[in-house]
């Protein structure tokens, strides 16, 4: 019964309380007694073990109304699930606006510093189900709705600036080639196969694209160090009717930060709820996290001088030609109630705008305001969708649509229709001076099935991202771009995608031919000539916009009995220092005697906490612990995939043994740190600050040294 109720909304005293996410109420027994147990109708229930049958040992009758319906209700209990985006993870917040944009828009939320609106946020994987593993290869979905106190404002984004099509009529080709294979139904949230291949590399646009999702952006560390983009071009209107032009940027204040592929591999084996995990602990821990909102401004001018078509969501505006202002904050502090009925009901739409915030003719834009109303209908099976308290709007509304499915509130009073001459009974009418007004645009032009001549360059920013990452991420890029293709069964479509890389970097092409086994292909004919010179730009790399500290992230340390307690305890006060978390991982979950005969608990097993699961680790084991795990390959597994993926390892001197078991002693590099004193702790969480010790990388993969 507990599990039907949330919390109750009203002093202890209170006899009702909500049920969660539905607005509806459920009666409480007063004075504090146990409830008793009804159906939906309120029947108080006797027995809830046994149907009700005919003789101790004979058939069931069909008069138990008890039994039907709790039958009933439960084969009920699914709803479809998303198309695309199924797998998601939400949280509750707020946005506070921290530089008003009076003079650019009249929307509401940016006319005061300082105040606050309500905000909803759902991160998701796109092609995977709805049980998919959170470390999939995959763009991430950044989806915001924001109460405003004119309407909901959704931003319905994800964490890369640009799409892979440019017209909304491609997507069912795009998610269908991405999805499982019709025939065989796998694989299962992953692009390495031969269709998305076939698709992407019969449809050059997807160039850019490719560049991100090939880069580490696509397998983030927690959905609290990524960015989100609003991605199409989209317009701020003044109280006068002006339009300026606008992208939306959220920046996480802990930086960004990814894991390499090989870990997110086994991530996905480890945990496959990584991300949901990281973000329910953020927050129920109190480390809210947190996003900068900026915008790029810009005007006509420089939409018609600038290299691309601004409607064109394959390109992005690189943040040195046009500034990110900062003009708000996005924090999340609470998590939903219950999972249904908010994260799985919250209904994102993109034409969900407020006054003073418009569209633009960005034809992916223009079909995702007709797809995201459909299918929530499909979704959530009735147009009443917004009568659910996570769609609802938090301002007062008042409209006269009434009845369907599942109708909560329906118009009081005799009017339902407008114009009406009931007068202060006839509900309520438009208002021209507060109403949203569209920004008034000129349209003229045959009807005609057209690509515009301003949208066929595929090349050129995917090559300004190339050029933009750091070594390691080019190399990773590589990397990703061999594993992928190298699942692909039909050898010409894989030299199909290399012939376009020819377009974007020939060394890029050549590295991937060769990691194929692969005779480097002609280059494909592009549409138009690429610009080869555009400038690096430093925003586009995630090792360049890391964290300054080792705030927010998780250090494993290996325990066993007689683990120096001196060691222990400065390498913990040390992560407390930082606001670095850690997790204590023993030969058994009971936990360890340390040295000074205390004993601590242990959060995890050796097999059931491998180093994947840690930004860094500690390996502070006794010599009878060292000896006693040298032969056991959870512990050996766990120190050398943590060289493998580059991670910073702290090490006593007794820990000597088990990583010489491992078979590292010899490749020990300055990305392993001693711990001998108790100050040595604090250099250590210093050093994590880089995250990872990517000079390694080159001496732990074979393909980097071919
Ligand atoms: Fe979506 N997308 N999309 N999409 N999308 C959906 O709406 C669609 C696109 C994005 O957490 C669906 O409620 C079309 C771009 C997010 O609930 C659906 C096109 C971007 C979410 C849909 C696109 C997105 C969705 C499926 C091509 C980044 C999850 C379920 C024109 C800017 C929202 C749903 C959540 C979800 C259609 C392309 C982001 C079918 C037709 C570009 C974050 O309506």
């Amino acid at each position: 019964m507990a599990k039907l109720r949330a919390k109750s909304h009203t002093k202890a005293a209170s006899k009702t309380a909500q049920t969660a996410g539905t607005g509806g109420e459920l009666h409480q027994t007063a004075g504090g007694a146990v409830e008793t147990l009804t159906t939906q109708q309120g029947i108080p229930v006797a027995d809830d073990q046994n149907t009700l049958r005919q003789g101790a040992r004979g058939p069931a009758l069909l008069e138990d109304f008890h039994f039907r319906e709790k039958i009933f209700h439960f084969d009920h209990e699914r709803i479809p699930e998303r198309v695309v985006h199924a797998r998601g993870y939400a949280a509750h917040g707020f946005f506070e606006c921290t530089q008003p944009l009076t003079d650019v828009t009249r929307a509401d939320l940016f006319q005061r510093k300082g105040e606050r609106v309500p905000a909803f946020v759902r991160f998701s994987t796109v092609a995977g189900s709805k049980g998919s593993p959170d470390l999939a290869r995959d763009v991430r979905g950044f989806a915001v709705k924001l109460y405003t106190q004119e309407g909901n404002w959704d931003i319905v984004g994800n964490n890369i600036p640009v799409f892979f099509i440019q017209d909304a009529i491609k997507f069912p080709d795009l998610i269908h080639a991405a999805k499982p294979e019709p025939d065989r139904d796998f694989p299962q949230a992953q692009t390495a196969h031969d269709n998305f291949w076939d698709f992407i590399s019969l449809t050059p646009e997807s160039m850019h694209m490719v560049m991100w999702i090939m880069s580490d952006r696509t397998i983030p560390r927690s959905l609290r160090f990524m960015e989100g983009f609003g991605v199409h071009t989209f317009r701020l209107v003044n109280a006068k009717g002006k339009s300026t032009f606008v992208k939306f940027h959220w920046k996480p204040l802990l930086g960004l930060q990814s894991v390499a592929w090989n870990e997110a591999v086994k991530i996905n084996g480890a945990d496959p709820d990584f991300h949901r995990r990281d973000l329910w602990n953020a927050i129920q821990t109190g480390n809210f996290p947190e996003w900068q909102l900026g915008v790029q401004l810009f005007d006509d001018d420089f939409a018609d001088k600038f290299d691309f078509d601004v409607l064109d969501a394959t390109k992005l505006i690189p943040e040195e030609l046009v500034p990110v202002q900062i003009v708000g904050r996005l924090v999340l502090n609470r998590m939903p109630d219950n999972f249904f009925a908010e994260t799985e009901q919250v209904a994102f739409c993109t034409q969900n705008i407020v006054p003073g915030v418009d569209f633009t003719n960005d034809p992916l834009l223009q079909g995702r305001n007709f797809s995201y109303l459909d299918t929530q209908i499909k979704r959530l099976g009735s147009p009443n969708f917004t009568h659910i308290p996570i769609n609802a709007p938090k301002c007062p509304f008042a409209h006269f649509q009434q009845d369907g499915h599942m109708a909560m509130k329906n118009p009081v009073g005799r009017a339902n229709y407008e114009p009406n001459s009931w007068g202060d009974q006839g509900g309520p009418r438009e208002n021209p001076a507060r109403g949203f007004t569209s920004f008034t645009e000129d349209a003229d032009g045959p009807k005609q099935r057209v690509r515009s001549e301003t949208f066929s360059d595929h090349y050129s920013q995917a090559r300004q991202f190339y050029v933009s990452q750091t070594v390691v991420e080019q190399n990773h890029i590589a990397n990703a771009l061999v594993f992928e293709l190298s699942k692909v069964e039909r050898p010409d479509i894989r030299a199909r995608l290399v012939s376009h890389l020819r377009n974007i970097d020939g060394d890029l092409a050549a590295t991937v031919a060769d990691g194929l086994g692969l005779d480097l292909p002609a280059p494909a004919v592009p549409a138009r000539k690429p610009i080869t010179n555009l400038p690096p730009s430093a925003a586009l790399s995630i090792v360049n916009n890391g964290p300054a500290s080792f705030k927010g992230r998780k250090i494993g340390i290996l325990v066993t009995d007689g683990t120096d307690a001196d060691l222990f305890a400065a390498l913990t006060a040390a992560c407390d220092k930082e606001g670095t978390q850690f997790e204590v991982i023993a030969p058994k979950i009971g936990g360890v005697t340390l040295s000074n005969r205390k004993k601590i608990p242990a959060q995890q097993k050796i097999d059931g906490g491998p180093s994947v699961l840690y930004d860094a680790v500690a390996l502070l084991v006794s010599k009878a612990g060292a000896t006693l795990l040298s032969a056991d390959a959870p512990t050996k597994d766990f120190i050398c995939d943590a060289v493998a993926h580059c991670k910073f390892i702290a090490f006593s001197a007794e820990a000597k043994d088990l990583l010489a078991a491992a078979g590292v002693a010899d490749k020990m590099d300055a990305g392993f740190l001693p711990l001998a004193k108790e100050k040595d702790a604090a250099a250590f969480i210093k050093a994590c600050r880089k995250l990872r010790f990517w000079d390694r990388e080159v001496q732990v993969d074979a393909d980097l040294q071919a």
